[in-house]
């Protein structure tokens, strides 16, 4: 069980306590329960594992609350959870999955219109029957046919490249410990580090097929055996990932590992290119395409050896996806992409002032520790409520504490990281920001993002964004479509306009590095590198944990092509103080 999976029991509990209008300070408590356990970085399991450690040190997690966690950990269900499931109909869950539909608005559709399934609400929608209820309109009937359309689009079977991550640490550590396994190493879309992986694919060398096999299927997480063959298996593994391995001979290891990785467009790419030069190619090599011949062919023990033979560059493995990736390596003219030494600085957190889990000092520690020059803090501004959201009073006193701050770390000798004064101000649904411009000016650093009215119709969220691209004081947009990957569709947004926007008025965008938002996304990111609109590689880090999150922004900026050129926060402290000085644009 992941924390967001057991997030997410306590979320589906809340729904159902209110969707039978049981006591609304409990649903609170479960809904508070979720939040934070969503919010934590580190595994559930680890704090259990840890004696001086337990879950009521969690924010909003009591006695009772902490037994169900350790059940749930233990028995991957939560008993009341499913009691109530029995006595609410289906159709409430398929229903609940659609963004914008909680249980009291459920309730009015399945009560008033007799609504059965996914399908019966889109025909209800369609005609128009939804905008009769009462509390629907004509526009909530537009969202939620276009809702519906994301959640048919959203299978839970894809996950989180993070989660899929910490699988594959975790088997190729055990594969490694097996004496017959000479290499083996992690293919497919985690290593093109997609933003979500449907399956895991690994290629072992081996001297000993079966012992390998044998090895890999006695790993204590398999959950079950899909397929096993002698040079290939299939598992079901942790948090329901299947993870596929085949095991080849030293000199398919270059052509296996480039075939899984895949992608399958970038694959037929090269293997026409092989045609070409008169071969065939496949996980085992190149071989000659007309039968008969005995020409050699080019060995391949190495992905190197693969590029090489057909003329190519070596192609890091995030722009493999059939786009113009092959026309660049012909030419020599991939970008260098950046990588996770090139960052220098994080420049979007958060602190107990609002709603993160550590403290001032705290982060700082942790940023320090992480090796970074510069952080900026970037709190929430006033207007986001729920999180404790800082007013001009509250803000000013916390800049004086990082002034503070800064001097005591400059005390003895050269400080180890400057700490800039920074704000993440709201976009206010009816436009402007929601700090005064007198104070923002005197931010080091104003990170702008959208959190209500996210569904505004496309002109007025495009203008909103706009407006801030252009305030003279915002320097970067957060996370700017929204988009929470398997939870929620950006928001309807002109991204184009955003972009030409940007690069007008020199305002950066952010590549939001939290495993679920990764917003921009790559195709975003490429959009801006075109535009030449530098983008920032934040984690918005809500807990010091949180900072480690960088590495997955950094992968989305090389999907997108981005050298460290295009990543304003790969520049060291005495170039960004620069940046930081340049208040006044253009
Ligand atoms: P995923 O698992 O859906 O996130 O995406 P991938 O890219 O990991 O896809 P997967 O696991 O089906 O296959 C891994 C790689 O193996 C894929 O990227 C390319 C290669 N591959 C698999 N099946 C085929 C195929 O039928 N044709 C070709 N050309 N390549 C294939
Ligand atoms: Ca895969
Ligand atoms: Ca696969
Ligand atoms: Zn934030």
């Amino acid at each position: 069980m992941t924390n967001a999976d057991v997030a997410a029991l306590f979320e589906q509990l809340a729904d159902l306590l209110e969707y039978r209008g049981e006591n609304a300070f409990r649903v609170r408590a479960y809904r508070a329960a979720a939040r934070t356990i969503l919010h934590l970085v580190e595994p559930l399991a680890v704090i259990r594992a840890d004696p001086a450690r337990a879950f009521t040190d969690l924010d909003g997690v009591g006695a009772d609350l902490a037994v169900k966690i350790g059940a749930i950990l233990d028995t991957g269900r939560l008993q009341a959870l499913d009691e109530l499931t029995d006595a609410v109909p289906a159709v409430v869950f398929q229903l609940l999955r659609v963004p914008g539909l909680g249980p009291k608005k459920v309730k009015l559709l399945v009560e008033s219109l007799g609504i059965e399934s996914l399908d019966g609400l889109e025909a209800a929608c369609r005609e128009g029957r939804v905008r009769g209820v009462k509390g629907f309109g004509e526009k909530t009937e537009a969202a939620i046919l276009k809702n519906l359309e994301f959640v048919r689009g959203t299978t839970d079977e894809r996950r989180l490249w993070e989660e899929a991550d910490g699988v594959v640490g975790a088997i190729l550590e055990w594969m490694r410990c097996c004496p017959a396994v000479h290499t083996v190493e992690g293919a497919g879309s985690w290593r093109r580090g997609r933003d979500t992986v449907g399956d895991i694919d690994l290629v072992a060398v081996a001297i000993d097929h079966d012992s390998v096999m044998r090895h890999f299927l006695r790993w204590e997480h398999v959950a079950g055996v899909i397929a096993s063959g002698s040079t290939k298996a299939s598992i079901r593994g942790p948090r329901g990932l299947q993870v596929d391995l085949r095991v080849v001979s030293a000199g398919s290891f270059g052509a296996a590992l480039q075939y899984f990785t895949g992608s399958k467009e970038h694959n037929i790419q090269l293997r026409s290119r092989a045609r070409e030069r008169g071969w065939s190619l496949n996980e085992y090599g190149f071989h000659p395409l007309a039968s008969g011949v005995h020409a050699t062919c080019p060995p391949t023990p190495t992905e190197d050896d693969v590029y090489r033979a057909l003329g190519l560059a070596w192609i890091p493995p995030e722009l493999r996806e059939g786009r113009d990736e092959r026309l660049l390596a012909a030419e020599g003219r991939l970008p260098v992409l950046v990588g996770d030494r090139d960052v220098r600085g994080d420049l979007h957190m958060h602190t107990t002032d609002t709603d993160g889990e550590d403290t001032l000092a705290d982060m700082v520690r942790g940023a320090v520790a992480r090796g970074l020059e510069y952080v900026a803090i970037t709190d929430h501004g006033q207007r986001v409520t729920m999180a404790g959201g800082l007013d001009e009073t509250r803000l000013l006193r916390q800049w004086e504490r990082i002034d503070r701050l800064n001097e005591s770390l400059g005390a003895d000798g050269p400080a180890p990281i400057v700490v800039l004064k920074g704000i993440e101000v709201d976009m206010l649904e009816k436009g402007g920001l929601d700090l005064p411009d007198h104070v923002l000016e005197q931010a080091d650093w104003v990170v702008a993002s959208l959190h209500y009215g996210q569904n505004q119709p496309r002109e007025r969220i495009t203008s909103r964004i706009i407006e801030a691209v252009e305030h003279p004081a915002v320097r970067v947009i957060g996370h700017p479509t929204g988009r929470l990957i398997n939870r929620r569709p950006a928001y309807d947004v002109d991204m184009d306009a955003v972009i030409a926007a940007a690069a007008r008025s020199g305002t950066f965008l952010e590549i939001n590095a939290h495993p679920s938002r990764l917003d921009l996304d790559e195709h975003h990111a490429a959009a801006a590198r075109r535009a030449g609109v530098k983008v920032v590689i934040s984690t918005d880090a809500h807990s010091v944990r949180g900072l480690e999150v960088m590495r997955c922004g950094v992968l989305q900026a090389r999907r997108g092509g981005l050298t460290a050129g295009d990543v304003v926060n790969s520049l060291p402290w005495e170039g960004f103080r620069g940046v930081v000085a340049m208040k006044t644009r253009a």
